[in-house]
């Protein structure tokens, strides 16, 4: 009887250091999957744009697109949209990976949809490398985005599609599947200037 005992806790052990011996080291990729996970469900409030709105993401209003037209010099941005931009003026500093400072809504019906988030970067003379964020180089740098943000306004981007499926991938930064038809503040607008920087 002891020895048996004694048999299956030499198993038990030995299974124990199997699993042990087999548990790989978190890869970047895993992490940034947590990390993305975790951005997603902070975002569950934000399904509703009046919360968004109360913790200062204010509406821009239009619900962009791009037709895909491609001009030499100017940000190549697939033919799909954007959406409507709630941008957050009070979160600054360097991106957050926990606290985008756009969020971005489609309209469907009579709704607004949370589909994305973005992270806006302004490039300022102190600017010493692009930023990224879970592996991916920003966008830009380019010039605002008119007629809604200044030219003047310098800046890379990111857009994580968080809540909605993205064909041309998580991180593009149009979605085909996005649609602003039939909502009256749509707005196509043309492709941005690249501007040279880090
Ligand atoms: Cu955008």
């Amino acid at each position: 009887m002891k020895r048996t005992k004694s048999a299956g806790f030499v198993a038990v052990a030995a299974l124990g250091l199997l699993v042990a011996t087999n548990v790989k080291p978190v890869s970047a990729q895993d992490s940034y999957k947590t990390q993305l996970d975790r951005l997603r469900q902070s975002l569950e409030k934000y399904q509703d744009y009046k919360v968004a709105v109360r913790d200062l993401y204010l509406s821009t209003v239009g619900c962009i697109y791009y037709s895909g037209e491609k001009i030499a010099g100017y940000m190549e941005y697939p033919k799909g949209a954007m959406g409507v931009h709630f941008v957050n003026l009070t979160v600054q500093g360097p991106p957050d990976p926990m606290k985008p400072n756009v969020l971005i809504y489609e309209p469907v019906g009579k709704e607004l949809k949370l589909v994305a988030v973005e992270w806006l970067v302004p490039l300022t003379k102190d600017t010493k490398e692009r930023p990224s964020l879970f592996g991916q180089s920003f966008m830009g740098p380019m010039e605002g985005h008119e007629p809604l943000i200044p030219k003047e306004y310098v800046h890379y981007d990111l857009h994580a599609w968080l809540l909605k499926n993205n064909p041309l991938g998580m991180f593009a930064p149009t979605n085909p599947d996005v649609n602003c038809e039939g909502y009256e503040y749509a707005l196509l607008e043309k492709p941005t200037k690249m501007i040279h920087g880090p």
